[in-house]
């Protein structure tokens, strides 16, 4: 690193020690927060270069790019790389380890080691994913579903599934950490509900990471199991069950689209509150949906299966299930609109992506409700209705707020502001190009284009047409911020300690935090967002 850039008169915990094995060795959250970073955005790259080629291949009815069975392992490896390499790790183990203690006024996690073999875990985990892809791919989908997965494919699975059963290590770490730093190490002054909502989302998340993932773990040894020794568990032929594979893969699969939505929704209630200056409007109900989310996204697994022959009871019961955990993410967009209402709004760039995601969540959460319903469901299933709207989610919901999250602390964990007109720029072109890209996907889908498939019918062409242009202009917005960020590491202008004049303690301590994030305890004696109060007094 060139030592220059950081030279700002004072220590902290980016120039507080040199050389390499200052960070390989760290404790430091913040700094962890930082290798995360690194690992994830390489990560990203590599799913969106899948991305891209897939949209070339379809932009074509032939597909005259790659061959079927390339394009089998485009699509399973961009969905591995992307969720479970980018998206489940990404807010928690970046902002969530760098912002977690601070927003408590703490000095660290509660287990600082434990940390940092969190990221040893998933880098050694992403590697068996990496080998998996390098020595030829996997073709199974994301999914694994057997029995394909377990007695047809020769692609190497096992290794794609090593790794994924690896990193999930790293993120029930991770959330134990959290929920143990959170129970025991809060400030003074700070009661629960004085937390800012975006420690009540990743209490939340760590709570499905440490109770949801040790059964993705047991469905990858059953699939190991079966693959090699044929146990019988899946196989029909030795009484075993194939469904018992979706059941189980997508019980933990369900909560975990909540991983990933979760921590932009408590971004997003930052965001919302900081630049209207209001308190977020019913702020226990926005703090107990968090966690209403949690335990209601154990329920509803089944609305994967509607058309995988399950009665006709089992799925009306799915289906109602499926609608009540609509209710607390309605609750939380109303209640962020409500905060907006009458609020002194200012479109900085990270409000711009916390606008983009109310809007694009909206639409996929309300699609959402499409699929919950039966009859819409056998409809669109496997179509590209179902691409669109879990794109709608994790890439208009989630990736919208992590970018958010990463333009308003960019200055606390940097020093260093960037552009924000371009900040702004960026976020424009992303929402622009990705409503080119997706929104078409629901028409295709509606009418019958099947996912996963590399070839199609002339007649959809125009519209896959609009939507590899859209990725286009999607990935620019995506480069932006990938080049005005590095610039910012060096000529961005110095940042003070609360550049957006927001509330919550990370604004108290300077630009870069020190190593031990305060100089002093700090005690906490108002609620998470009195902006009101301020304004009050100033008035
Ligand atoms: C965080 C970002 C993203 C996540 C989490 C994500 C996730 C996924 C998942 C899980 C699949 C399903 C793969 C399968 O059917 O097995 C998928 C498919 C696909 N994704 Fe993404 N994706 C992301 C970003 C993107 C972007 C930026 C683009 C476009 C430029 C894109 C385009 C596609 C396409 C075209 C498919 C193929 C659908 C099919 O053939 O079924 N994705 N993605
Ligand atoms: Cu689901």
């Amino acid at each position: 690193m060139d030592t220059d850039t950081l030279a700002l008169p004072r220590t902290h915990y980016l120039n507080a020690e040199f050389g390499l094995a200052s960070w390989l060795l760290t404790t430091d959250h913040k700094r962890i927060g930082l290798l995360f970073l690194g690992s994830i955005s390489m990560f990203f790259v590599l799913g969106g270069i899948f991305a891209g080629m897939i949209r070339l291949e379809l932009l074509t009815p032939p597909g005259d790019l790659v061959s079927d069975d390339t394009y089998n392992k485009l699509f399973t490896m961009h969905g591995i790389v992307m969720i479970f390499m980018f998206l489940i790790p990404s807010i928690p183990s970046v902002m969530g380890n760098f912002f977690v203690p601070i927003m408590i006024g703490a000095r660290d996690l509660a287990f600082p080691r434990l940390n940092l073999l969190s990221w040893y875990i998933f880098m050694i985990g992403g590697c068996f994913t990496l080998y998996a892809i390098v020595t030829g791919g996997v073709d199974t989908g994301w999914t694994f579903y057997t029995p394909f997965s377990t007695m047809a494919s020769t692609s190497n699975v096992m290794a794609a599934a090593v790794g994924i059963f690896i990193m999930g290590f790293s993120s029930i770490l991770t959330g134990l950490n959290f929920i143990v730093t959170i129970h025991t190490m809060r400030a003074p002054g700070m009661t629960w509900f004085r937390m800012p909502l975006f420690l009540w989302a990743m209490y939340a998340t760590s709570l499905i990471n440490v109770l949801g993932t040790p059964v993705l773990a047991i469905t990858i040894v059953s699939v190991a199991l079966e693959r090699a020794f044929h146990l019988g568990i899946f196989d029909p032929a030795y009484g075993g069950d194939p469904l018992l594979f979706q059941h189980l893969f997508w019980f933990y699969s369900h909560p975990a689209v909540y991983i990933m939505i979760l921590p932009s929704m408590g971004i997003v209630s930052e965001l919302i509150a900081a630049f209207s200056r209001k308190n977020i409007f019913g702020y226990t109900f926005v703090a107990f949906s968090s966690l209403a989310i949690a335990v209601f996204g154990f329920l509803v697994w089944g609305h994967h299966m509607f058309v995988a022959g399950m009665s006709v009871y089992g799925a009306m019961i799915f289906s109602v299930l499926s609608f009540l955990v609509a209710v607390p993410s309605a609750v939380k967009v109303f209640n962020w609109t409500a905060t907006l209402y009458k609020g002194s709004v200012s479109y900085q760039t990270p409000m711009l992506y916390a606008l983009g995601f109310i809007g694009l969540f909206t639409i996929g959460g309300l699609t959402g409700l499409f699929l919950a319903s039966l009859g819409i469901d056998v409809h669109v299933t496997d179509t590209y209705f179902v691409v669109a709207h879990f794109h709608y989610i994790m890439v208009g919901g989630a990736l919208m707020g992590y970018l958010g999250g990463l333009h308003y602390w960019w200055p606390k964990m940097t020093g260093r502001m960037y552009p924000d007109l371009w900040g702004r720029v960026a976020a424009v072109v992303t929402f622009l190009g990705f409503n080119l890209t997706f929104f078409p996907q629901f028409i295709l889908g509606y009418l019958g284009m099947p996912r996963r498939y590399h070839a199609y019918p002339p007649e959809f062409q125009a519209l896959n047409v609009l939507s590899t242009a859209g990725a286009s202009v999607m990935g620019i917005g995506y480069l932006m911020p990938a080049i005005y960020l590095f610039w910012s590491l060096k000529y961005g202008p110095i940042a003070g300690p609360n550049p957006w004049g927001a509330k919550g303690l990370e604004w108290t301590t300077p630009s870069p935090p020190p190593t031990f994030n305060f100089d002093e305890t700090p005690v906490v004696t108002e609620p998470a967002y009195a902006y009101d109060t301020v304004e009050k007094k100033l008035a």
